[in-house]
């Protein structure tokens, strides 16, 4: 179902694969081409050390912003379905993945059913999510947990590298 356009915010992860930059690269590109939405603002790749798994390769991540009129689930389906054209295998709780899309924020709506939590549980606590976030939307206001800046000042001890685009 088509709904009134609404900006919302998805990050991006990948750790393995040929080539995990290439993929998160494209996967900005393929996310702006999706059916009922429209890519508004591109963080640039950074490099971040895995948090709260086991060892495994450094992450690529990024953050995008998009126009989308697709309802939140339906977002959802639709970023699933892409993760698994790029590769994506669900192997184990926080396994290493190809790629990794998470609809981070849907407009200013809070959302807790099976399967699609909004706001993304544990953003406010990930260096890898907000340090990308901050650099397109330092302001934005996370439903209950307050500016993306701010929150990122208190993850200082989180290693992340920023990346060329
Ligand atoms: N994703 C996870 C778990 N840990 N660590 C980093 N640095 N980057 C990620 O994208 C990431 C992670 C589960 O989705
Ligand atoms: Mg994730
Ligand atoms: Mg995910």
């Amino acid at each position: 179902m088509l709904l009134p356009t609404v900006s919302a915010w998805i990050g991006l992860g990948a750790n393995i694969g040929a080539d995990p930059a290439a993929a998160v690269r494209d996967a900005m590109i393929a996310i702006g081409k999706l059916p009922h939405c429209r890519l508004r603002a591109q963080s640039s790749l950074y490099r971040s050390a895995p948090v709260g798994c086991d060892p495994q390769p450094d992450y690529i991540n990024a953050v995008v912003q998009i126009d989308t009129a697709l309802g939140p689930a339906l977002l959802l389906e639709t970023l699933l379905a892409l993760e698994k054209s790029f590769g994506r295998e669900r192997s184990y709780t926080n396994a290493p993945r190809t790629l990794d899309l998470d609809v981070l924020l849907f407009a200013d709506r809070s959302i807790n059913q099976a399967g699609l939590q909004i706001p993304h549980p544990r953003m406010h606590e990930r260096a890898f999510v907000l340090a990308p976030l901050a650099e397109i939307a330092p302001a934005l206001e996370i439903p209950g947990l307050g500016r993306v800046d701010a929150l990122l000042a208190k993850l200082q001890d989180q290693a992340i590298e920023r990346l060329g685009v």
